[in-house]
């Protein structure tokens, strides 16, 4: 359904500087709207603007449900929108927000991002058993369902800063199935490929402080690969790749461990926020 030629642009400095310069439509397919804006202006003007839509659809539609609230991560003041639709052809599904976090590192603590996972709950056939642990319970959330991670930087930053910490994550989960025996040799051979493209997808470019970027796990398709798309970037498909770098947010006690929490609080309650 997604071809890939037609989903993203190739991931040359080039070909990203040209892209948001010029807003050819070819790449725009899955296209964050302040990406035009984020050498400009960044995120701030984004929900501001977020704002204004809400203040204009109230004034229409005054018994309309109120859809998209922002909620703050504690941690850092980023706003997230509590329900996102990404524009893309196809379409994507409306994902709900399951929980939001701080990333820090080192030991000094540095706050490095504010990151949310929302997942697509409208599916009535996506039934989590409430006999499953909650990490099983995110692990089949997971795999069953359209998925986005929305990293928001809190200081400037690069993107290969970032790609650095999604590959450690991916080879330490490789590392961890090979040591529990759950990593075929053939799986090992193929997922080479895969990792090699994705992590040649991130530009040598600097990356705004509040500027979001949005990682989005696809919907499973019979007989298919599961494709991650890394939103304006480019994507691949391999089932391991793009399950295991959401489940890598959730290993043990998670990339963000207020994020896991958050959406574990969230799983106690899904049939509110559904
Ligand atoms: C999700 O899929 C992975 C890989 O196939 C599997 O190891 C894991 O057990 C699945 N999660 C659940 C909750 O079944
Ligand atoms: C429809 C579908 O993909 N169902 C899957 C949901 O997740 C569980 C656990 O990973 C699988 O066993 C199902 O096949």
């Amino acid at each position: 359904m997604f071809r890939q030629s037609s989903l993203v642009f190739r991931s040359t400095r080039a070909a990203v500087c040209r892209s948001r310069l010029l807003q050819s439509p070819l790449h725009t397919l899955i296209k964050h709207p302040a990406t035009r804006r984020r050498h400009f202006h960044g995120y701030g003007i984004f929900l501001s603007s977020i704002a204004v839509c809400m203040a204009l659809t109230s004034a229409v539609h005054l018994d309309a449900p109120a859809k998209a609230e922002i909620r703050e991560d504690t941690a850092t003041s980023i706003p997230f929108e509590t329900s996102l639709r990404i524009p893309s052809r196809p379409p994507l599904p409306t994902c709900t927000l399951l929980g939001v976090g701080v990333r820090k590192v080192s030991f000094l603590r540095v706050k490095v991002y504010s990151v949310a996972l929302y997942a697509d709950l409208s599916d009535p056939k996506l039934e989590i058993p409430k006999t499953l642990s909650a990490d099983e319970q995110i692990s089949y959330i997971i795999n069953n369902t359209t998925c986005i991670l929305r990293i928001v930087p809190t200081r400037s930053t690069s993107f290969s800063h970032l790609r650095d910490g999604f590959m450690r994550a991916l080879y330490a989960r490789a590392k961890l199935a090979r040591d529990e025996g759950t990593l075929s040799s053939e799986t090992e051979n193929g997922i080479q490929g895969p990792l090699r493209k994705l992590k040649s997808m991130f530009p040598n470019m600097p990356l705004q402080k509040h500027t979001p970027l949005d990682i989005i796990l696809l919907a499973p398709q019979p007989g298919k690969q599961r494709t991650l798309v890394v939103r304006d970037l480019g994507s691949v498909e391999d089932s391991w790749v793009a399950t295991e770098f959401f489940q890598s947010y959730f290993s043990g006690e998670g990339i963000s461990p207020p994020m896991k929490q958050d959406v574990i609080r969230s799983l106690e309650h899904i049939e509110t926020i559904r």
